[in-house]
């Protein structure tokens, strides 16, 4: 029996996600729009605990002061009503013409400028709202063609707009961390910060790098053709999964954004095992479409599918953990071993040098006998998602 959705669980939901009208290249929405209030109230009614928005969500572009207003007065009675929180938030640096070339890396000055502003004016919102995390994704940071771009240029402004926002959040004295989400392609033709790994190394190149992490996307991180759990192990590995983006995709190919656990299962089960065994404790936020095909029925029901996806994948990640003959496979495997550091504790090299059964007396040949035993391990991994152990 799967327990159903609760606070605790910490699922949320982008607004865009559940306000998605389906409007893609070749149609128009097939879906009415969604009022912020209405996806409040039944997120709550699912079970959900967040909701996180970016800007242009919540208020529609080119509102005056007084519609600004009146559209967070209504999202924050919502809110209140419910007991929803806001973990997160974003900006919208992607939608406006404005943005065709980029928003932090335009090769327009001014538009650099005013995209600083537009990320300021949303972190006092979010600040406002009590989130954590603000996320920067920068899906319209790059080029088509590698004659418009100067890549050094480029990565100068995108940290010098990193660090100006860090610097603002820091300033201002909000508890904000930042987070960017990587992402390969789609919609410029080249991303800047493309993976997880890219990502990570442009972090060690800020000043204000110990408050700057990572949202990691299963999708983008697919469409890139990489391992999102090695991806999230290495996040982890780092201090650096500030927040993650839940979803499926099929392999390389555009964006799906389909519910979590539609796309790879397999991998979906190990993301979810390394979550909940790996230390994270962040909010598990969905970050998916529904599809395009189905009515204001089916986009209730693909977020609750969302939050079962990952609880049926955690009573199976805990199934796996327990199971003795699972226990008995890792011990086999020698998986505990790689725990165990390559010296003694003390040991020098020089030790390791005068340590003659480490390669004089060492035996490669009969080292190299015995198997590792992954393939009984793995299908005991596909036996708990299956649901016959
Ligand atoms: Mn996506």
């Amino acid at each position: 029996m799967v327990a159903e959705p609760t606070r605790a669980d910490k699922f949320s939901f982008g607004l865009w996600t559940v306000g998605w009208r389906a409007v893609d290249p070749f149609g128009d929405a097939t879906r009415p729009a969604l009022d912020p209030a209405e996806a409040v109230h039944r997120l709550a009614e699912l079970g959900a605990w967040g909701i996180s928005f970016h800007d242009d969500d919540l208020i529609p572009f080119g509102s005056d002061d007084t519609e600004r207003a009146r559209h967070i007065a209504r999202f924050k009675d919502a809110l209140a009503q419910t007991g929803l929180v806001v973990p997160m938030a974003t900006t919208n640096l992607f939608t406006h013409p404005v943005f065709r070339d980029g928003a932090l890396t335009s090769n327009d000055r001014a538009v650099r400028r005013y995209a600083l502003r537009k990320v300021m004016r949303n972190m006092d919102l979010a600040a406002e709202l009590g989130a954590e995390t603000y996320v920067l994704w920068g899906g319209r940071e790059g080029s088509e063609t590698d004659a418009a771009k100067d890549v050094a240029a480029a990565l100068d402004r995108y940290r010098e707009g990193i660090d100006t926002l860090a610097q603002y959040v820091t300033d201002r004295g909000y508890g904000l961390k930042l987070a960017l989400e990587p992402k390969p392609n789609e919609p410029r033709g080249d991303i800047f910060l493309p993976t997880i790994g890219h990502a990570l190394a442009f972090i060690s190149q800020l000043d204000h790098h110990e408050i700057v992490g990572l949202n990691p996307e299963v999708g983008h991180e697919q469409m890139a053709g990489l391992n999102f759990v090695h991806g999230i192990g290495q996040a982890l590995w780092q201090g650096k999964l500030f927040h993650i983006d839940l979803n499926g995709q099929r392999g390389p190919r555009y964006d799906q954004d389909l519910i979590f656990g539609h796309g790879d299962l397999l991998s979906a089960f190990f993301l979810v095992d390394l979550l909940e065994h790996g230390g994270y404790t962040g909010p598990r936020h969905f970050d998916y479409k529904p599809l395009r095909t189905e009515d204001s029925t089916g986009v209730w029901a693909s977020a609750a599918a969302n939050m079962r996806s990952y609880l049926l994948l955690r009573e199976r990640a805990q199934a796996f953990r327990a199971d003795p003959a699972v226990q008995a496979a890792l011990a086999e495997s020698r998986v505990p071993e790689l725990s165990t550091p390559t010296l003694a504790p003390g040991e020098t090299v020089a030790d390791l040098l005068a340590d003659s059964s480490a390669f004089e007396e060492f035996d490669p040949d009969k080292a190299a006998e015995r198997g590792y035993g992954f393939v009984t391990l793995s299908q005991l991994a596909l036996e708990h998602v299956l649901g016959s152990r």
